[in-house]
């Protein structure tokens, strides 16, 4: 069973032991004994069945199972150390079980509550609130149901209760070890980049534009979605002037996948502020990396993409022979971009498919038809890609795949969950139960340029009750914290830094680092074996941990977070940040 699966099967059971001690209780309170009976059964198998999947999880990786053990295990043990042996008695009047019953239902719900709304990492006063919960709701069910304890029992449940409560309230809101992000920057690029080789205006505003033969309200760089095909030759300096009409929220231009200096990364609030109505901001930046890249806004991200504000990025080392073709894909208002286009192509032509997932979700892709080979994976060239038939491909969130092949005589197609939105003529061909490509072992493999690691961060995902500002959220947290309150990442130039990526959550989280690519160096126990995969985005799945690492080469205030554009609106964001170096 994969930890993915374990998580979310725990998460079941723990929602059947609790039901099953508080129905119970409330069968027992209403002297419906044969129910109450049945339902306690229940939760006592359920209890024991957590016994199994919390170690199962622990045996996976402490930060799956820490809250589990540490409060939830002792709060079930209890439960089941005061219902138990009373069940077993099975008094004649079952109402006098009412209340151990519902004790053991307040034990497992605090501890559920503890894992849904607080998660990792487990702490002292989420444990204290569970039990001054605990205590509290057993107090009142007593008082209730006409059986009240002594008044010395009363008197110590009442302070335990307000102990922990106090306790745990106090802890709760000390102040946390969070330094905020600094957004004052100096002076923009101080970095020369030569004269600008290829100049473009992408003007960002409301728009109506045709999809499926719908019209369709969009936010688009120059009217169209997505924005102009920006292309370029490696040595090429690109300056791009970003003007708003009429984006009240600002936007701003992210090069996704494309490390350049800091000032020109385009996120509001870190490297520059948003460009208002009216504004307009010049990017300029070599163009030193060949492959598939694309542009997006970053200003209030999850719409701004979401509506149209973004394009392709490529850049190529030389003329290139052959069929080159952009794909990116995309949601519109549900309509799912691009359109079929069919070309034919002569047999014997190179052709070259640059997949370019711009959606917040994985897409998964499938070229029939031919052998191909996965020439690069977000920009970077694989080392020895082998051929591959029948074989599809998942690229997560912002991430990009080229796919290379010479065309045969027959048709060729490319399909997106399904969907041919590239052909050479028609191809029927059902690729649904085609294997997915597993990128880490593809390709041939070299050895890690690094042996020794000079910071280690490790980064567990997950969502929780976050009560930053007035209204508290259900966030998408790393570490227990949602954005802006998640520590910075702090490292000197030259570091090798090795990231720990853990996903006790029940989603996908697409991770994407600014600035830097990182070489996976495992997931979820096995090192890569393929060819070097140096990736910008990848797919963090539920029970997942990746161990990737990057040299700090590139200094400024990089933003880290993950590309479900949802999710790091929702707190899961956090910065890296040089330490002594100016940003530039
Ligand atoms: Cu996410």
């Amino acid at each position: 069973m994969s930890t993915g699966s374990l998580l979310a099967a725990d998460l079941v059971i723990a929602v059947l032991a609790a039901a099953g001690w508080l129905g119970g209780g409330a069968a027992s309170a209403a002297r419906r004994r044969p129910l109450a009976l049945g339902l306690a059964a229940l939760a006592l198998l359920a209890t024991l069945a957590r016994a199994i999947t919390i170690t199962a999880l622990a045996r996976a990786g402490w930060w799956f199972a820490a809250e589990k053990v540490l409060i939830a295990a002792p709060l079930s043990l209890a439960a089941v150390v005061v219902a138990g042996p009373r069940l077993l008695r099975a008094p004649g009047d079952i109402r006098s079980v009412a209340v151990p019953l519902l004790f053991a239902g307040y034990a497992d719900s605090s501890a559920l509550l503890v894992t849904v709304l607080h998660g990792y990492p487990a702490s002292a006063d989420a444990g204290l609130l569970a039990v001054a919960g605990v205590v509290g709701a057993t107090a009142v069910s007593w008082r209730l149901l006409g059986a009240p304890p002594s008044r010395t029992v009363s008197r110590a449940a009442l302070t335990v209760a307000v102990a922990a409560l106090l306790a745990g309230t106090g802890l709760a809101a000390a102040p946390g070890a969070a330094p905020g992000v600094p957004h004052d920057h100096g002076p923009g690029d101080a970095r020369t980049v030569g004269e600008p080789t290829r100049r473009v205006t992408l003007t960002a505003a409301t728009a109506t534009v045709r999809a499926s033969g719908r019209d369709v309200a969009a936010w688009a760089f120059n009217g169209q979605v997505p924005g102009p095909e920006l292309t370029a030759t490696v040595g090429d300096v690109l300056e791009v002037r970003l003007r708003n009409r009429d984006i009240a929220r600002g936007v701003t231009l992210h090069w996704h996948g494309y490390d350049v200096p800091n000032s020109q990364d385009g996120v509001p609030g870190v490297t520059q502020a948003a460009v208002l109505p009216g504004q307009e901001f010049v990017y300029r930046f070599r163009a030193d990396q060949a492959g598939t890249y694309w542009y997006h806004t970053h200003a209030v991200s999850d719409v701004g993409v979401r509506m149209g504000l973004y394009g392709v990025l490529v850049v190529r080392p030389a003329p290139v022979a052959g069929i080159d073709v952009t794909v990116p894909v995309h949601t519109l208002a549900g309509i799912p971009l691009p359109a079929t286009s069919t070309e034919p192509v002569a047999a014997g032509t190179p052709v070259r498919l640059r997949l370019i997932n711009t959606d917040s979700t994985t897409h998964r892709y499938a070229l029939a038809g031919t052998p191909f080979r996965v020439a690069a994976i977000d920009g970077s060239d694989l080392h020895g890609p082998t051929s591959l038939a029948d074989t599809a491909v998942l690229i997560p969130a912002g991430g990009r795949y080229d796919l290379v092949f010479t065309a045969p005589a027959t048709p060729v197609a490319l399909f997106v969950d399904g969907r041919a939105v590239y052909s050479t003529g028609p191809v029927s061909k059902a690729t649904g139960g085609w294997p997915v490509l597993d990128p880490l072992t593809y390709g041939a493999g070299s050895p890690v340029p690094w042996s020794r690691f000079d910071r280690k961060f490790t980064l567990v995902l997950d969502r929780g009750l976050d009560l930053h500002g007035l209204l508290p959220r259900y966030a998408h947290t790393v570490n227990g914290a949602a954005d802006p309150d998640i520590p910075p990442q702090v490292v000197r130039l030259g570091d090798i830094v090795k990231f720990t990526i853990v996903n006790r959550s029940q989603a996908v989280h697409p991770w994407h680092l600014h600035g830097h690519h990182v070489l996976v160096l495992s997931r979820n126990g096995e090192p890569a074996t393929g060819s070097p995969l140096w990736l910008d985005s990848f797919d963090v799945r539920p029970g997942d941990v990746w161990e990737v690492a990057f040299q700090a080469d590139n200094p400024g205030m990089w933003a880290n977070h993950c590309h479900n554009l949802k999710h790091a609106d929702a707190g899961m964001t956090l910065h890296l940040m040089y330490l002594g170096q100016p940003n530039r």
